[in-house]
């Protein structure tokens, strides 16, 4: 068994909505079991920023998959929930489920880079995740996620706390 943390995400239809059933189907489908989950944010988007804010969170699960069949499991929710193959990168999606952290583990493989390649310049994966565990360092970059967080100057990325 591994700790393990997922960004959840989605800014296509009942976004909230997506984001729970998505969490509660890692669990249902998967050997895993939720530890904690952060809140929920809408947040500005990145990357590709002319599409519609998102609800993002983050959970940190307990798995006994390994690393890619995790990451094959969440494929198979993401498209189960309606997430096509994307015709633009960093584009809108019903869902999105990427592995931040397995363990300590540090993976490069062309389909799978563990820790996730930016999760360090997000605040949108950092807000939530420090809600977790903000004390836990980075297996690569050796800082602390509330560090991360903290040194990110990017003036958008807006993330606000939703209220439930
Ligand atoms: N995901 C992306 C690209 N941009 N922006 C926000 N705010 N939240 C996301 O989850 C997100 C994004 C690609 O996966
Ligand atoms: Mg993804
Ligand atoms: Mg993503």
């Amino acid at each position: 068994m591994e700790m393990c943390y997922i960004s959840v995400g989605s800014n296509i239809g009942d976004k909230l909505l997506n984001c729970n059933k998505g969490i509660d189907a890692i669990e249902q489908n998967t050997p895993s079991v939720i530890i904690a989950r952060s809140r929920f944010y809408r947040t500005e988007p990145v990357d590709f920023t002319d599409q519609s804010w998102f609800i993002n969170g983050v959970v940190k699960i307990e798995t006994s998959l390994e690393p890619i069949a995790l990451f094959h499991a969440l494929k198979a929710i993401e498209k189960e929930a309606g997430t096509t193959e994307k015709i633009v990168r960093f584009g809108p999606r019903v869902l999105d489920l990427d592995i931040l952290l397995y363990g300590n583990q540090v993976i490069n493989m062309p389909e799978l880079i563990i820790p996730h390649p930016r999760m360090d310049k997000r605040r949108f994966v950092l807000q939530p995740l420090c809600d977790i565990d903000a004390g836990m360092e980075h297996p690569v970059l050796k800082k602390e996620m509330a560090q991360l967080l903290m040194a990110i100057t990017d003036p958008g990325q807006k993330v606000m706390a939703l209220y439930q």
